[in-house]
């Protein structure tokens, strides 16, 4: 059975507990215990080097990391990866775009949900803000053009968007007030298999080790 290096709270490891939701595969859960370090034990390093959920370990005891690999490992093949490989690149296009503008809007969730906002520099928390901001314009840009990121078809992209981006209000940016992104949120919502969830941090969760 697959097994999932999972942190509750962790919208990348929500992707992939969203896609094993879809697809109805059943898995096994080790959480792994970020904050108190656990990730940096020799153990997990070798699960996977950067020490974050999520990772992926597979009957053969394979294992992958990093939520976009996983979310296309376990998408091939299927109705939430297409095979043509121009569609397929598009979809990489965008969870590049995930990774690196939908970020902004991760780190200020962390840090205003953890109570660290107030610790780190105005200037960074202002670039962090405008960045996310950049991102919800736009999607909310393409957005009005289809309805999902990539055409008619709900892939894995809208799976990597949707994790961080429909939490966007807690990370104090006006959600509410990109009405695409916001439809788009209901249709993704309204899929098969979609697994409502929500796993506020504990409250402990920034008292220990310090996560950027
Ligand atoms: N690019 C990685 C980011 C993973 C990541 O930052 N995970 C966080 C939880 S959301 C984590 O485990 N942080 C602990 C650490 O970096 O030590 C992915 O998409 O999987």
């Amino acid at each position: 059975m697959l097994t999932l290096f999972d942190y509750l709270p962790s919208q990348n490891a929500y992707k992939v507990r969203l896609l094993l939701s879809h697809l109805g595969l059943p898995y096994r859960t080790e959480l792994v215990s970020i904050f108190e370090g656990e990730g940096q034990q020799a153990e997990y390093l070798a699960i996977n080097p950067t020490g974050a959920v999520p990772a992926l370990r597979l009957d053969d005891g394979r294992v992958l990391a990093e939520s976009n690999a996983i979310l296309t490992f376990l998408a091939s093949g299927t109705q939430y990866l297409p095979d043509d490989a121009f569609a397929a690149a598009k979809v990489q296009q965008w969870m590049s775009f995930e990774q690196d503008c939908i970020l902004n809007i991760a780190s200020l969730r962390h840090w205003t949900m953890t109570g660290k906002l107030a610790r780190r520099p105005a200037a960074l928390v202002a670039m962090r803000r405008a960045g996310g901001l950049r991102a919800l314009q736009i999607l909310e840009r393409e957005l009005a053009q289809r309805p999902f990121i990539c055409g008619d078809q709900y892939t894995i992209a809208d799976i990597a968007l949707f994790a961080y981006t429909h939490r966007a209000d807690e990370a104090g940016l006006p959600l509410r007030e990109f009405a695409q992104v916001c439809a788009w949120i209901e249709r993704v919502r309204a899929q098969p298999g979609f697994l409502d969830e929500h796993h506020p941090y504990s409250i402990d969760s920034h008292s220990s080790r310090e996560l950027p």
